[in-house]
């Protein structure tokens, strides 16, 4: 039998999501609450961080000098975005080695359009205007999500997106505008990574496993379904702008629905990349692997330097 403590911090718990109030790292929450919010989050990180590297593999490739340093700019913002989110998540008390041990043999998933490659230089500015246009739209939602640190950390990154959104419709503007080869790039790059972006709001509402508990608690504010929408409806005009031919044959205005129609997303492609079968899955985690061996000496570093502190911080409260 259920004592009464636990139905008290659970009506308390639920009282708090109905009032709009956030939840804190020491407040009370249900534990299958919490085991979702480290699910998402972590997968969130991991997207920042993995993200990285398409784009980072044309840091020595930029046209210019100022796309390079742009370019350097966005690519450390988007490892800023992984710490905070790391640290958010760590909140719920994990650690940061068990969430990059869970990426690192496949337990957690992380954004599947960073399992394609970044193939010519117009893959750089449809990523920014393209991958991190779809990531604003989801995490505009995300700040006003349940959870406190989750919530917080997306304010600051939502600002930073949006600069990253505009370098990659810059990129893309100059391209559309230049040379009949250039266009075409912009072309090419806006196709491929079109239904990938798509992709990157999750599966369809009715088969989204996490949505409906996820809405109920406010982690989630609105759906798959109604994000991407909103992503498509924003972004068809400025493909106009851009002069380029629609990715979609199937993109027309509805005008009773006051929504942009479009044809079906390749479901059997999605499953497969997010279950580790994409273009670049494997090289994607090698490649993590290497690095994060490759700074073991640090972390071993800032290890030896806490044992010191705290030794010191001992022996001074001794005397
Ligand atoms: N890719 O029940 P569902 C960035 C998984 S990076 C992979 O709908 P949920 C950037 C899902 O995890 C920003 N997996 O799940 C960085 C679940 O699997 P598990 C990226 C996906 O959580 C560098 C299963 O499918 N943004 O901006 O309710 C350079 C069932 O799905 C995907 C975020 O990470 C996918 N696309 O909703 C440039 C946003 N979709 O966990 C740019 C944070 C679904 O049961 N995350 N899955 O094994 C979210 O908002 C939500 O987790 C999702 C999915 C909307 C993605």
């Amino acid at each position: 039998m259920q004592t009464v403590e636990p139905l008290l911090q659970e009506a308390e718990f639920d009282q708090k999501i109905l009032d709009e109030q956030k939840i804190e790292p020491r407040d009370w929450m249900p534990e299958a609450y919490r085991k979702n919010l480290i699910r998402q989050m972590s997968q969130h990180a991991h997207s920042e961080v993995i993200g990285m590297q398409p784009e980072g593999n044309w840091i020595t490739r930029a046209p210019t000098l100022r796309r390079k340093a742009v370019l350097l700019a966005k690519i450390q913002d988007e490892a800023g975005h992984g710490l905070y989110l790391y640290s958010a998540t760590e909140t719920l008390g994990c650690t940061r080695s068990e969430l990059i041990e869970a990426l690192q043999t496949g337990k957690a998933k992380y954004a599947s359009i960073f399992n394609y490659p970044a193939l010519t230089w117009a893959d750089v500015g449809a990523t920014g205007w393209l991958v991190d246009g779809a990531a604003i739209v989801n995490q505009i939602a995300l700040q006003r999500t349940s959870y406190g640190p989750y919530a917080r950390a997306m304010v600051r990154i939502c600002k930073e997106e949006s600069f990253h959104q505009r370098q990659g419709y810059e990129i893309m503007f100059a391209l559309a505008k230049g040379s009949p080869q250039q266009k075409q790039m912009a072309q090419d790059a806006m196709n491929r990574i079109w239904w990938p972006s798509l992709m990157m709001f999750g599966p369809h509402d009715a088969d989204s496993a996490h949505s409906s508990q996820s809405m109920k608690w406010k982690i989630k504010r609105q759906s798959n379904d109604f994000l991407r929408q909103k992503f498509i409806d924003q972004t068809i005009p400025q493909i106009k702008v851009l002069g380029l031919d629609m990715p979609d044959p199937e993109i027309r205005w509805n005008k009773k629905r006051g929504h942009y129609d479009h044809g079906e997303i390749n479901w059997d492609e999605f499953y497969q990349v997010i279950n580790g079968q994409g273009p670049c899955n494997h090289q994607r985690i090698k490649h993590h692997k290497r690095a994060h061996d490759e700074g073991e000496w640090v972390r071993e570093a800032v290890r030896n330097y806490r044992e010191k502190q705290n030794r010191r911080e001992n022996s001074t409260m001794k005397k």
